[in-house]
């Protein structure tokens, strides 16, 4: 007999491990927990869920627009920039608001295609804003616009954690508050930030863990970007050469070295020229006015382009007003990137053009750090941050046989070989958090290990023989093992079981493949 589980479709084994745990602990908890484990269930087999989170004005919705591919939310200005909107996949395109009681209503897309900046309702009363695309990115990823956080002090935190915990699924599933705290929140989080990350910012990147309510940020669920990386002054940065991405690029290692092991990447990125190229937002019109402008003297160029100012009154040809659209869709390192290109190739169409700012933007690489960090890990990322669930809900339970009821069969999940990658998950979570103390290499070592699928990777040993990597996994593999029984504490020991046994995987691996 087929149960519901097993009809489901979960992301993947370790996903589909935590629902039958969840299943068969139904019907030995309260009814409360039960409703949570529901609620629980229900979030495995939906698209990871990715917040978009960063200081006010960083560029998230920017950055949303650039990765759905429409310009959808609104960026700038109006009241919806003060709301969580959740962008999901849908077979027809609608928005709705979604009240604190509960009630929805439909809102109409503006002339442009995107959410009107203002909505016509009492801002106060609404929880958030549910948006459904037929936009194919979102097939495996949900996508969650939030609120930039202005200020660090605990109720701005608050708020966003309740707004990212009053979601529309929570609250039709009638939870209390508690359970709802404890099943809600991003499983992983995209991370802007903007030139000079300071101490606070960490601070922010620790709040993102409120946002998340149950679960830590950490390399296996969090990257971060460093957005409007155009604004960059090159001067400014020792090494650039004066190249303005060259500048961004050395600036986003450095800000990798003060949040990682926080985050699993810092990549810079023009999130600005990412919307523009992405969302059909470049028109041949545009580009027949870059070429108007390509055709001017030099001097009358550069001098345009040395401020938005001057670039928008400067007396020439190309009307203000057109120029004034150029500026806002690309601003001048844009602008140049585009002159740039016309004058290696005067016949360039506008199509190539577009595609020489998408490649100016950065934005690939940010793709593929999407896919590798978070597509390719999502069963897991979003297994682990059920079982975090699961756990909560125990504990908000009050009940002492409950929990550990539960807590018993966690454990023995955990200890099924097949559960050995939610391991190496948690493990890394423990270590990058500091939850588990270690010393600087070791922790190096299990974020190597954990954070990669490329077994080169894993053992730090790029390049070498498949024989080289052998001798190297099984020396680590005993290593571990021993430094799991006599050199750690207890909670050491756990995350050393864990290493040797990943090493030893490896090993397996290398030496039958
Ligand atoms: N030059 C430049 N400007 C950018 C870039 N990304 C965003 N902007 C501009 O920054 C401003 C703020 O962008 P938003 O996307 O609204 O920022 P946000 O973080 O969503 O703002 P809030 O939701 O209000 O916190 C807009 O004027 C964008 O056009 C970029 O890469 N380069
Ligand atoms: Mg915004």
């Amino acid at each position: 007999m087929s149960t519901a589980t097993e009809q489901q479709h979960w992301p993947g084994p370790l996903s589909a491990a935590v629902a039958r745990l969840c299943t068969g602990l139904q019907p030995q908890v309260c009814e409360r927990t039960a409703a949570g484990f529901a609620e629980v269930l229900r979030r495995l087999s939906a698209p990871l869920q990715v917040a978009v989170a960063g200081r006010i004005k960083s560029g998230k919705s920017t950055l949303v627009n650039a990765l759905i591919g429409r310009r959808v939310a609104p960026t700038d200005v109006g009241e919806c920039t003060r709301l969580v909107t959740r962008f999901q996949y849908g077979t027809v395109d609608r928005v709705e608001v979604v009240f604190h009681d509960g009630a929805k209503q439909a809102v109409p897309f503006d002339s442009d295609g995107g959410i009107p900046a203002d909505l016509g309702v009492d801002i106060d009363t609404v929880s958030h804003l549910e948006a459904y695309l037929t936009n194919a990115v979102l097939r495996d990823l949900t996508v969650i616009d939030t609120p930039g956080l202005g200020s660090l002090d605990a109720a701005s935190v608050a708020r966003t954690e309740e707004l990212l915990g009053t979601r529309q699924e929570a609250a039709d599933s009638e939870l209390d508050p508690v359970s709802r705290n404890a099943v809600a929140g991003a499983e992983a989080v995209l991370y802007v930030v903007t030139q000079g990350v300071r101490a606070d910012d960490e601070h922010a990147l620790a709040a993102f863990t409120a946002a998340t309510a149950s679960r830590e940020a950490g390399p296996v669920n969090a990257i971060a970007v460093l957005n409007k990386a155009d604004t960059i002054e090159p001067g400014s940065v020792e090494g650039a050469g004066g190249d303005v991405w060259k500048a961004a690029s050395l600036l986003a290692e450095k800000q990798a070295q003060l949040l990682k092991p926080r985050v699993a990447d810092v990549l810079p990125v023009i999130g600005l020229l990412a919307e523009t190229a992405e969302s059909g937002a470049f028109t041949a019109a545009d580009a027949e006015a870059l070429r108007g402008l390509a055709k001017l003297d030099e001097a009358t160029r550069e001098t345009m382009l040395m401020s938005a100012d001057l670039f928008t009154t400067w007396e020439c040809d190309v009307p203000a007003g057109t120029r004034s659209r150029l500026l806002e869709r690309m601003d001048l390192y844009g602008i140049r990137c585009a002159l740039e290109a016309i004058d290696a190739e005067p016949d360039i169409t506008a199509g190539a053009l577009r595609r020489r700012l998408r490649d100016a933007s950065g934005l690939a690489s940010v793709l593929g750090r999407l896919d590798t960090v978070f597509r390719a890990r999502a069963d897991g990322i979003k297994a682990a941050a059920a079982l975090a669930s699961v756990t909560a809900l125990a504990h908000a339970s009050g009940d002492p046989g409950e929990r550990q009821r539960v807590h018993d069969a966690i454990e023995v999940l955990l200890a099924k070989p097949e559960a050995h990658q939610l391991r190496v998950l948690e493990a890394l979570t423990l270590v990058a958090a500091g939850a588990v103390a270690m010393p600087p290499d070791l922790t190096e070592e299990v974020m190597r290990v954990g954070s990669s699928n490329d077994v080169a990777e894993q053992l730090g040993l790029p390049g070498r023989s498949r024989q080289e990597l052998t001798d190297y996994a099984l020396e680590r593999a005993n290593w571990w093992r021993s430094f799991s029984s006599f050199g750690a504490t207890p909670a050491q020991s756990r995350i050393a079981h864990v290493v040797h046994r990943a090493y030893f995987l490896i090993w397996q691996q290398l030496r039958s493949g």
